[in-house]
């Protein structure tokens, strides 16, 4: 039988991987996007699903709660994806308000709207290794307390526990992944480590003199994307609902990530100096090539991240393969191409 899948998020960096990866299932898909003057598909287009028989792109407020009944009703899906959200986690200090509508009760609408229209569907909420926040425990796993440190990752905390109580409460089959970062070509130019390597391939070729960052002591757990839609997807196989860590047990600091993107493009840096006065040059050259601005330091900030993944693998046969440089490498190479190309979203 031909299965039917709805993904809020269509045009997010994860919305166009799984739905890339149900249509190759062969679901029907229906995407969501948000109502704006000018509409940016251009990740489904990147990937070539765009015109799809299967994928229908539906127009869709998650901060409505009728409007999020009459979707569930009019699709008739057996599967829902909630991964729209407002995702940045910088913005959520500046937004508090508007990140809680979307990205807390955008979830509270769906469920509810699963709960009267048809309990029977399975429901996978995105949630996120920045519920962890001030970490209690290395590496972090289900069972970790969580103490989140923005109002993104409270927001997403609520949406968590909603999953939770939906599920516990009526026995709907929710779903809540805490993904840890994941990144891939798709990934949005704000997220750090894009804004790394579409800033390597500008300097590479002569379109940028400097790459300015925030903190770079920070250290994450970054995986590549494409390998995580899969892992939401098993959980919504699974023989029962649950809560799991998808993460690769390893953990770098952006400093890290910078170096890695500048060898990827063919430069050695050398690094000097500390905090704000931070620098890395050019080894060949002595030209600097990374400077820290303040002004993208946070009010609050995630120090370190690193996510244990066994539940996943035991259970769902999930285990991440990319490694760190294989994913750096396939950012520079994507971005080195559409910076010459002429066009970089
Ligand atoms: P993106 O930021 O790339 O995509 C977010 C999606 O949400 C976009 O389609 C965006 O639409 C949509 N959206 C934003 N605001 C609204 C709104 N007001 N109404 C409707 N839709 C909206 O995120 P990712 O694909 O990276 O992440 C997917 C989900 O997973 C998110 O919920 C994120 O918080 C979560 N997550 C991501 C992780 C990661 O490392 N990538 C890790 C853990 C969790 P538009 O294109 O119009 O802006
Ligand atoms: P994060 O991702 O906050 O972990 O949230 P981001 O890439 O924005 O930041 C990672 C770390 O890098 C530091 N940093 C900078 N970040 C940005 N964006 N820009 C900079 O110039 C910069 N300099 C240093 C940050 O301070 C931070 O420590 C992502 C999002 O995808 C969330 O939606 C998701 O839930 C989590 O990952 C897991």
């Amino acid at each position: 039988m031909n299965k039917k899948a709805l993904v809020t998020g269509i045009t997010g960096q994860d919305g166009a991987y799984l739905a890339q990866l149900l249509l190759e299932k062969g679901y029907t898909v229906y995407g969501t996007y948000r109502r704006t003057s000018s509409v940016n598909f251009w990740r489904i287009e990147e990937l070539g699903i765009d015109k799809h028989p299967q994928l229908h792109l539906v127009e869709y407020d998650l901060t409505d709660l009728s409007s999020s009944i009459r979707l569930i009703k009019s699709t008739e899906v057996s599967e829902v994806y909630n991964l729209a959200a407002q995702s940045f986690v910088g913005v959520s200090f500046e937004q508090p308000v508007t990140t809680t509508e979307i990205t807390g009760l955008g979830a509270l609408n769906l469920l509810e709207a699963i709960r009267v229209v048809n309990p029977k569907i399975r429901f996978y909420q995105a949630s996120t290794s920045e519920m962890f926040g001030k970490v209690q425990a290395v590496p972090q796993v289900e069972t970790t307390p969580f103490y989140p440190r923005s109002p993104y990752g409270v927001a997403k905390l609520y949406a968590h526990w909603m999953t939770i109580n939906y599920r516990e409460s009526y026995g709907i089959f929710a779903c809540s992944g805490i993904l840890f970062n994941h990144e891939s070509p798709l990934r949005g130019r704000e997220f750090v480590t894009r804004k790394i390597t579409d800033s390597v391939a500008k300097i590479k070729l002569g379109k940028l003199d400097c790459l300015e960052l925030g903190n770079m002591d920070a250290k994450r757990d970054w995986g590549f994307a494409k390998e995580y839609v899969e892992g939401m997807w098993r959980m919504l196989q699974a023989a029962e609902p649950d809560t799991f860590v998808l993460a690769t047990n390893r953990t770098e600091t952006v400093r890290d990530f910078v170096t890695m993107a500048f060898k990827a493009a063919g430069f050695q840096l050398m690094w000097e100096g500390e905090a704000e006065n931070e620098i890395a040059r050019c080894a060949e050259t002595k030209r600097i090539l990374v400077k820290v601005n303040p002004k993208f330091y946070r009010p609050a900030e995630v120090e370190l991240l690193i996510g244990n993944p066994q539940k996943a693998k035991d259970v769902l046969g999930w285990e991440p393969t990319t490694t760190l440089e294989q994913l750096c490498q396939m950012m520079v190479d994507a971005d080195l191409q559409r910076n010459t190309h002429g066009h970089s979203f």
